[in-house]
């Protein structure tokens, strides 16, 4: 594997980071998770667009181009000569000293890897997954803004921790109101009468690329998408329910906190999307090989 770090290409064993980087120290920085499907990058001007966001409500300079990064994305995939791949794209705020003051770092760091994706196992897919609420709050925005895909996640690693000590792969996080804000990794949908409903992102959820891809395609499709606040009574009585990610792309959910959401097997209109989705990623996004 070669790893970018800085316009260099580097060995798995010799990618390596400063201990002095405050990427490391404090989590200070940005990141992207992005797919590749049959030879294109998918959404790549979108994710490089929220890198960019991300990166500016943090004052942490990149020191690329929009367009440089999204080149050097590409140019990772075909030095990995890959077809299919997962790809993290992160920018640290660089090297500074043990103070936590960011002007102390002269430079930020951009690092690309591309590899593969671990999904969740392919019968989750099939059958529907079981997910729960947990305890830990999702972010508020007025400390750190969930639309931040900073390198801080430990807000969603504490609620990942939940739910995998619940014996499930997914949580539901609520933010500080109770309210419905998304996933560890995934935002959430719900389908009820055949209109779609996600919690808006003032609720605390991302700006989830794969989100708005439902939500164009769901529209195309004639579908009612709206995003008012939800609370788990929303959730219990939907007709369907999914998660969408980069990673996880379009995943149905079948229980809730030990509910059974709809008929207990993945919904009509999730499956559409699915196949949808499929087929866009499919045919869309940035050729790696011209
Ligand atoms: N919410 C959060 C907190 C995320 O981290 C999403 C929603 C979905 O956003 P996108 O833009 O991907 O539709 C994310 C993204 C992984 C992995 O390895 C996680 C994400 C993306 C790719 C891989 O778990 N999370």
């Amino acid at each position: 594997m070669k790893i970018f770090i800085d316009g260099k290409y580097y060995s798995e064993r010799d990618a390596k980071v400063s201990v002095f980087d405050h990427g490391l120290l404090y989590g200070d920085g940005v990141f992207e998770g992005i797919r590749a499907y049959n030879g294109r990058v998918f959404k790549l001007k979108e994710h490089i667009d929220r890198l960019f966001y991300s990166a500016k409500a943090i004052l942490l300079d990149i020191p690329m181009s929009h367009a440089a990064v999204m080149r050097a994305t590409v140019e990772t995939c075909a030095k990995n000569k890959l077809r299919d791949a997962y790809i993290r794209l992160l920018v640290t705020r660089g090297v500074g000293t043990l103070g936590l003051n960011p002007n102390r770092c002269k430079r930020g760091s951009v690092i690309i890897i591309a590899g593969k994706i671990q999904l969740y196992p392919p019968e989750l897919y099939a059958r529907g997954m079981e997910i729960v609420t947990v305890p830990t709050v999702r972010n508020l925005h007025s400390a750190l803004n969930p639309a931040i895909k900073s390198l801080n996640y430990l807000n969603n690693i504490l609620a990942k921790i939940e739910a995998n000590n619940a014996g499930v792969e997914e949580a539901i996080m609520l933010n500080a109101e109770g309210y419905v804000s998304e996933c560890t990794g995934d935002n959430i949908f719900i389908v009820k009468n055949g209109k779609l409903q996600t919690p808006p992102l003032s609720a605390g959820a991302l700006y989830g690329i794969t989100r708005q891809t439902v939500i164009d395609l769901a529209v195309e499709a004639g579908h009612e998408v709206t995003e008012p606040n939800l609370t788990r009574y929303d959730m219990f009585n939907a007709d369907e329910c999914f998660l969408t990610g980069t990673g996880a792309e379009i995943i149905p959910v079948t229980k809730i906190d030990g509910r059974v959401i709809g008929n207990g097997k993945p919904g009509r209109i999730t499956k559409k999307l699915v196949a949808n989705y499929h087929a866009l990623t499919n045919r869309s996004g940035e050729p790696i090989y011209g």
